[in-house]
């Protein structure tokens, strides 16, 4: 597909990073082979403002995969970080930032009694899941198709994110052995649930889930589906592990459990809690964090883990976000909802808006989108069109139909007002586009 734009900087840097880095990207997705085209390569970001090496302007909707939840470079969260990298960038031994963030993630989520941090979510869900085949001497666990929890061996298994969005059902590399013990079920469907732990009494060690799945786009628990999950894991002597990597500090203060309610018995974070740093966390019920290493015999540890400017930044971020920043969040959302559904429905596109709190994606069918298979069945190349046109227009969206769209704070009346001008024209690209 030939586009009438071109970004001759972002290619060239393009067709240099192809040379060293296996498709020129450091993370599959940003490779635009979904969507085709050249991957933009950003140079700054001014809150809803992301600017590429051609020195052309977006409205960011993708905000770094959900980090960047203030927008980009908040003057105050700038200000913390250089604070603290004036005094060193990394010591290796404990520091009081680390000890301030653990102390605030277990203030805001009831269910977390104690926290450890850690680097990226890939490794908070790692750990996570060996914590619990550590705590219950069990080796099965399930997970759900169409659910990404982080380039985990046992968990890239029908994985949804860049494995979905690249077609790779049984990732190469990734042996029988360290996939052998995952169990894959339908998402939404809680007598999967119940027929997987009667096959298999007393093996399966715990469930991880998304606590509400962005990574096949946006498809939302059913009423009482989580619920469920607790209810059967409790029922079974399993581990009920709810992934916040995505919604932790997003969907509301407390992220999903703020909205649910639901106790998880461990939950994993990260993305909005290192303030676009590398940082996050697993953590939950005192008694199963036990057994971690010191304390314990399960072993995990990590070179950066809790480092004081990464620590800083998810602080300064944290502490930020009071319940006036959610309600903005919310709001912006609510409205772009609006105006996405009104310009598909103009330009007659068969879409559902699907949204999770704040959080929000697109599928270009009427039909209910409930787990992996119904994302599938989207008319996908549609997206493909709407995205192409956006980008032109100024706007940057994920670049895959299986993602998330984020907005923030900073996504203001002018930047909303720059989405809106944009629609028209890509409904309709949407709209004419064939397979
Ligand atoms: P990281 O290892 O990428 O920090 O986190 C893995 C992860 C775990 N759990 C959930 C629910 C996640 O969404 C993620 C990562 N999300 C993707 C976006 N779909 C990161 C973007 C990318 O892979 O480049």
């Amino acid at each position: 597909m030939a586009y009438s734009y071109e970004a001759p900087v972002s290619q060239s840097l393009f067709d240099r990073a192809s040379v060293v880095t296996p498709g020129g990207v450091n993370s599959p997705v940003r490779a635009f082979r979904a969507v085709g085209g050249t991957p933009r390569f950003m140079v700054s970001g001014t809150g809803p403002y992301l600017t590429d090496a051609d020195g052309r302007e977006y409205v960011d909707l993708v905000c770094s995969w959900g980090p960047m939840i203030l927008g980009h470079s908040h003057p105050e969260v700038i200000a913390a970080v250089q604070d603290a990298v004036a005094k060193g960038t990394s010591f290796g031994t404990p520091g009081e930032g680390e000890v301030a963030l653990a102390e605030e993630i277990v203030a805001r989520i009831e269910p977390v009694e104690q926290v450890r941090l850690v680097s990226s979510g890939t490794e908070a869900t790692m750990s996570a899941i060996r914590l619990a085949r550590g705590f219950t001497g069990r080796a099965k666990i399930v997970k759900f198709a169409g659910c990404y929890h982080g380039h985990v061996d046992a968990l890239l298994a029908a994985a949804g994110s860049g494995v979905a969005t690249l077609g790779l059902p049984d990732t190469p590399g990734v042996t029988g052995a360290q996939a052998g013990d995952t169990i894959v079920l339908p998402y939404n469907d809680l007598e999967a649930v119940r027929a997987a732990f009667a096959a298999q009494p007393g093996e399966i060690a715990c469930v991880i889930t998304e606590a509400s799945p962005g990574n096949m786009g946006v498809v939302p628990p059913l009423d009482g589906f989580n619920a469920g999950l607790k209810e059967i894991c409790a029922a079974n002597g399993a581990l009920y592990i709810s992934d916040e990597v995505m919604t932790g500090f997003r969907t509301s203060k407390a992220g999903w459990y703020g909205i649910d309610g639901v106790r998880p018995d461990l939950m994993t974070f990260g993305k909005v809690m290192g303030g676009g740093f590398p940082a996050a966390a697993f953590g939950g019920r005192a008694d199963v964090m036990a057994h971690l290493a010191p304390v314990g015999p399960v072993y995990q540890a990590g070179t950066l883990s809790g480092n004081p400017v990464a620590t800083a930044a998810g602080l300064a971020q944290l502490r930020l976000l009071d319940d006036a920043a959610y309600t903005k969040i919310d709001a912006v959302s609510a409205e772009l909802r609006g105006l996405v559904g009104e310009a598909f429905t103009k330009e007659g596109v068969a879409h559902t808006v699907s949204a999770a709190s704040n959080m929000f994606s697109v599928f270009f069918t009427d039909q209910p989108v409930r787990n992996y298979e119904d994302a599938k069945k989207q008319e996908a190349f549609r997206f493909t069109a709407f995205f192409h046109s956006m980008l032109e227009q100024g706007v940057y969206l994920p670049p895959s139909a299986f993602e998330s769209w984020f907005v923030s704070t900073a996504h203001d009346t002018a930047a909303v007002e720059r989405i809106a001008a944009a629609l028209p024209a890509a409904a309709r690209a949407a709209a004419e586009a064939t397979a």
